[in-house]
C-alpha cells in the first residue's frame, strides 16, 4: 500500500540521487574569506555531488578561474573579504564569463539588503541571505544550475546539426566569423575547405533515405577523426560539409583536402549486404578576403569547378 505522501518521497528520492549523479559534471567555486564558512559551506555542497573548489581571497578565485575556468559552472561569493570584495570579485568575473556560462552567488549577511541588490547589479545570478536554512540554499543552488544547464543544453542544440552531431551552419556564421578576424588581425593562414558528396542521390535512390541517412553519419564520423581539434568542421547542407582550419598555408590546405577526399573515397557503405563507393568533391579557398562569407563563396567556386571538370577531386 502507497499512499500519495510516500509516492513523492520516492520520486523526490529517485530525483536527488539522479541529480547527485549528474552534479559530479558540475563545478563549483566557494569564495570566503572564513575557514570555518568554507568548510560549512563545502559539507553541504558535498552531500549533493557537487566537484568542489575553494578560494580564501578574490585573487585566488581569479586566479583558479583562469586555470580551471572550464571546470567551473557556479561560484559562491562572499561579500567581505579582505583585499577585494565580493562585488569587486563578481565585476571582474562578469568581464570574462557571462550569466549564462558561469552562474554566481552572492551572499551577504542579515540585514545588509542593500548588498544583495549590488551583487545582483554587479553580475551575480542570485543570492543567499546569511543564516540561512539548508533547504533554501540548496533550492537556490540547484535552481540555478539547472537553469545554465538548460540554456548550455539549448546552445548546444542550436550549434548542432543533430544527425551527424557535427557543428550546423548557424554556429559556421558566429565561430567561422571570429576564426576569419582572429587570422586577419594575426597575419595568420585560414583554410575554408567545402566539400560535396558526389552523386549522393544514387545513394537515397538504392538505400532509401534513412539508408542515406546512415551514410551521411558515417561520412561526418570520418571527416571528423581527420580534423585537429581546433578546426570548426560543419554539415553545411544536407550531403555538403565546410572545414574552416585554422594556421595553415595554401599547399596546407589543399594537402588536408587531399586527405578527406581519399578518405571518403576509401570507405565501402554497406546496407542491407549491398556496399557501394562514394566519393567526394572539394573547393578550397586560402585567400583570406573581407569576410568568411567571401571565403565560403570562393571555396563554393572551386567545388563548382571541381563537379564540372569530373568530380571526386580537389580544386584550389
Ligand atoms: P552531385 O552533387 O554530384 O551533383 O550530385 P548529387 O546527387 O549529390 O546532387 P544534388 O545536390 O542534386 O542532390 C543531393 C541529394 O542529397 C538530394 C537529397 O535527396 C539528398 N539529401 C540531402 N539531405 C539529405 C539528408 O539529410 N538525408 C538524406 N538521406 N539525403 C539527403
Ligand atoms: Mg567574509
Ligand atoms: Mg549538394
Ligand atoms: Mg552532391
Amino acid at each position: 500500500y502507497i499512499n500519495k505522501d510516500n509516492l513523492s518521497e520516492i520520486d523526490h528520492v529517485v530525483r536527488s540521487v539522479e541529480r547527485i549523479h549528474r552534479n559530479r559534471n558540475i563545478g563549483v567555486l566557494v569564495v570566503d574569506d572564513s575557514t570555518s564558512a568554507r568548510a560549512y559551506l563545502m559539507a553541504l555542497l558535498h552531500r549533493y555531488g557537487y566537484r568542489l573548489l575553494e578560494a580564501k581571497d578574490g585573487q585566488s578565485a581569479l586566479k583558479l578561474l583562469e586555470e580551471r575556468g572550464d571546470q567551473i559552472h557556479l561560484m559562491l561569493c562572499d561579500q567581505h573579504m579582505p583585499g577585494m570584495d565580493g562585488i569587486t570579485l563578481i565585476t571582474r568575473v562578469r568581464q570574462h564569463y557571462c550569466r549564462t556560462r558561469l552562474c554566481i552567488i552572492g551572499m551577504s549577511n542579515h540585514g545588509s539588503g542593500i548588498l544583495s541588490a549590488r551583487q545582483l547589479k554587479a553580475g551575480a545570478n542570485d543570492f543567499i541571505t546569511r543564516p540561512f536554512l539548508e533547504e533554501e540554499f540548496f533550492v537556490r543552488v540547484n535552481q540555478n544550475v539547472a537553469l545554465i544547464e538548460l540554456i548550455q543544453e539549448m546552445e548546444n542544440a542550436a550549434n548542432h546539426d543533430p544527425l551527424t552531431s557535427l557543428f550546423n551552419r548557424r554556429y559556421l556564421a558566429d565561430a567561422g566569423q571570429m576564426l576569419h578576424e582572429a587570422a586577419r588581425r594575426g597575419g595568420r593562414g585560414l583554410g575554408v575547405i567545402l566539400m560535396d558528396l558526389d552523386f549522393f542521390k544514387h545513394i537515397n535512390d538504392r538505400f532509401g533515405h534513412f539508408g542515406g541517412d546512415e551514410v551521411l553519419t558515417q561520412v561526418a564520423k570520418a571527416l571528423k577523426a581527420r580534423a585537429r581539434a581546433s578546426d570548426i568542421l560543419v554539415r553545411y547542407g544536407g550531403e555538403e560539409f565546410c572545414l574552416v582550419a585554422q594556421d595553415v598555408d595554401h599547399k596546407t590546405a589543399i594537402a588536408l583536402a587531399e586527405t578527406l577526399r581519399q578518405a571518403v573515397a576509401s570507405m565501402e557503405f554497406c546496407l542491407d549486404s549491398e556496399c557501394v563507393k562514394l566519393t567526394l568533391s572539394v573547393g578550397v579557398t586560402t585567400r583570406l578576403g573581407s569576410s568568411l562569407e567571401q571565403m565560403l563563396h570562393e571555396a563554393d567556386n572551386a567545388l563548382y569547378q571541381a563537379k564540372e571538370s569530373g568530380r571526386n577531386r580537389v580544386v584550389a
